[in-house]
Order: C-alpha cells, then structure tokens, then sequence
C-alpha cells in the first residue's frame, strides 16, 4: 500500500520553487527551520537548498540586510494549499502578525514559480510578479534550477543574465540543516 501511494505522489507532483528570506533574529536557523518544516510537511518534499546568500534590502533601504535562499520542492498540494502551508509555516516561526509591508521580518515564504501556471489573484500571483527584477530572488533561484522554465518560456540562467538588478546579492556557504 505504501509504494503504491509513492507512485501515486510520484505521478501527482508538481516542481515548484520558493524564495525564503529573514532579517530579524538568528536568521541562519531561521532559514533552516522553514526547509525542515517544509520538509516534513506529509505533501512536500525538499528537494533542491541554494547556498546563502547576503543581499541589501529592496524597497525599504532603512532596515538591516537579509538572508535569502531559494528551494526547490516537488508537492502534491496545488498551488493556493501550498500557499496556505508557506503562511503557516511563517506563523509558526513568529511570523506574519502586524508585520509592515516589506519591512523586516523573521521568516518570508514566497512562491516564486509552480510549474508552467499562471495566476492573478489577490492573494497569489505566480510566477512571483517580480521574480525578473529581483536579485535576491533570481540569484539563489538561478544557481539551483538555471534550467527551470518561465512560462513565457525563456529559463531562469536566461532571466539571471538579462537581470538589471544591481542590488548587493553575495553568495555565502551552505545553509546549516
Ligand atoms: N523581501 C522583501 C522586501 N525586500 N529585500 C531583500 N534583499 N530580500 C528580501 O527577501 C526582501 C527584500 C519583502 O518580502
Ligand atoms: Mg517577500
Ligand atoms: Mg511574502
């Protein structure tokens, strides 16, 4: 029964790829708290970490530096469940509550692509609406799955090398899991 609800979750998976990020607190075990718990989510599995990477705040430059990382994941969820599990995760690691918009922040979950879908809602937009300018987004992104597609076609190896971004990204080590 077990292997047959492997093959099942084989065949049902899709591949998707988050961007995870912190500038608040000890963000190294914050970062790899977020890939444990996504992990043992019963419906995801980890499957790609990029290394760390060090990268000057976007938008609101008055706050210190983050931590990001991208993960790559293959998921039965479809893509609103697997949002609803990112927001639980970044609840259960101190979270979303009264946070400012794009100001610092203990744990960020942000989808950035789910396969080839495309959605506009006001909760989700996928691929991540500015997963192209970002290099805090693409850098980690670009250095797990440079292959990956976007779905106007085109790779992410080819969105990294026509970014214009120039905001600070530095590749650090690996994250410790
Ligand atoms: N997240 C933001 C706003 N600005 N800048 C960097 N470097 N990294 C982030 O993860 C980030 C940001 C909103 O989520
Ligand atoms: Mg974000
Ligand atoms: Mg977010």
């Amino acid at each position: 029964m077990n292997d047959l609800v492997a093959a099942y979750k084989e065949v049902r998976s899709s591949t998707a790829y988050l961007s995870l990020g912190c500038n608040l607190g000890d963000c190294a075990a914050n970062l790899a708290a977020a890939v444990n718990k996504l992990n043992e989510e019963p419906d995801i599995e980890v499957t790609r970490v990029s290394s760390v990477y060090v990268t000057e705040p976007v938008s609101n430059l008055r706050q210190p530096d983050f931590l990001n990382i991208a993960a790559g994941l293959k998921t039965t969820l479809q893509p609103f469940d697997l949002l609803h599990a990112c927001q639980r995760i970044e609840r259960e690691l101190g979270g979303r509550e009264g946070r400012v918009p794009l100001g610092p922040r203990t744990i960020d979950l942000d989808i950035l692509l789910y396969e080839q879908v495309e959605i506009s809602h006001k909760e989700l937009e996928l691929p991540h609406p500015r997963l192209l300018e970002r290099a805090f987004m693409l850098a980690p992104l670009a250095e797990i799955a440079p292959e990956a597609v976007l779905p106007g076609g085109g790779s992410v190896g080819d969105a990294l090398a026509a970014l214009s971004d120039q905001s600070r990204v530095e590749k650090k080590g690996p994250l410790p899991l």
